[in-house]
């Protein structure tokens, strides 16, 4: 008997046993799956489809945009907004946030943040990119065209979070403050099937994953973590896309660090599509995400869309023994 389970059919049980999942809610989240096919079956494609490539163009974050970046955008853009079930949606590679209408028959109440397609620049050299979103209940009257405080609400307000990673399969990973479940796509049907029930992150790893080109960039507090880390004959390894080394901190433990440095005093991360959505998903699977002062990331406040942080995320072992090292 097939005891498949797929993304859609979890996602109609899980609402029934949760309280605050609602049919809005449970469509939206099967809309962001929708688009996450497409998204991959493009990435996949890309090579193939003169479709890869820088456009000439820079985002708010004054990264680079590969054509990729802005299909993805456009498409994930058009399934939230034919879902009828969200109010609009921030974007990193939109400067502002996007009200849909409420002259469409809208279900007013939730709102999107996104990173289409993180990690973009190792599109090129065919190497793992990903999706972040976040769900938010908005602030403002359903009546009203969302507002920008709507989207500046700390992580801990999060409805629901997760991510897409193209890989070398395709998964996708989401909390809606239940837990963390994983669904790997299975081209032969067409759907992403769960996979990763209930997934946990191992209490401690042993490898770290930093930029280390950055080395002689970070504060002395993190230079001398990092010596610890190689005295300990610990593994480093990076890929440069987020999504791709968290989810392997998350699948085999141990700790991600993008500290600030002189090219990003602030930090590179962003914490509303990138830094909030993946600590919901690492807390919920029993991790820890904090900042380089120690404090955690998703109390921190939100003030402008495109705000950056530093992020320390992992197990709970790798993160606590870095706090001697940040007091
Ligand atoms: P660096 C990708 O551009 C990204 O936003 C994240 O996915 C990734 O963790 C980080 O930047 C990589 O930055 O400076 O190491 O190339």
């Amino acid at each position: 008997m097939n005891n498949r389970v797929t993304l859609d059919e979890f996602i109609v049980h899980s609402q029934m046993n949760q309280d605050n999942a609602s049919g809005e809610f449970s469509g939206l989240l099967r809309h962001i799956g929708i688009a996450a096919k497409i998204v991959n079956r493009i990435v996949n494609k890309a090579g193939l489809m003169d479709i890869i490539g820088l456009d000439g163009n820079t985002n708010s974050s004054g990264d680079a945009v590969q054509k990729l970046d802005i299909y993805a955008n456009e498409l994930m853009i058009e399934y939230l907004k034919n879902s009828g079930q969200c109010a609009g949606v921030a974007s990193e590679e939109l400067d502002e946030f996007i009200s849909f209408s409420n002259k469409i028959p809208q279900k007013n109440k939730y709102l999107v943040v996104i990173d289409p397609l993180d990690g973009s620049s190792n599109i090129d050299v065919n190497i793992s990119v990903g999706t972040i979103f976040g769900i938010y209940k908005r602030l403002t009257s359903e009546s009203e065209l969302l507002q920008l405080e709507d989207f500046l609400q700390p992580g801990i307000e999060l409805v629901a979070a997760g991510y897409v990673l193209y890989g070398t399969s395709t998964m996708l990973v989401y909390t809606s403050g239940y837990g963390v479940n994983g669904f790997t796509y299975d081209r032969g049907i067409g759907e992403f099937c769960l996979s990763h029930r209930d997934m946990k992150i191992p209490p401690s790893g042993n490898h770290y994953s930093i930029n280390q080109g950055y080395f002689r960039q970070f504060d002395t507090r993190i230079q001398d973590y990092l010596n610890k880390c190689a005295d300990e004959n610990m593994m480093l390894r990076y890929i440069g896309s987020m999504v791709a080394d968290v989810h392997r901190t998350l699948c085999l433990g141990g700790i991600f660090l993008y500290p600030k440095t002189k090219k990003n005093p602030e930090g590179k991360l962003r914490m509303l599509y990138e830094c909030n959505p993946m600590s919901f998903v690492v807390e919920q699977a029993g991790g820890i995400c904090i900042d380089e002062h120690g404090k955690r990331i998703m109390e921190l406040p939100v003030q402008t869309l495109h705000q950056r942080s530093s992020i320390i995320i992992g197990s709970v072992e790798n993160v606590n023994s870095i706090l001697p090292f940040l007091n």
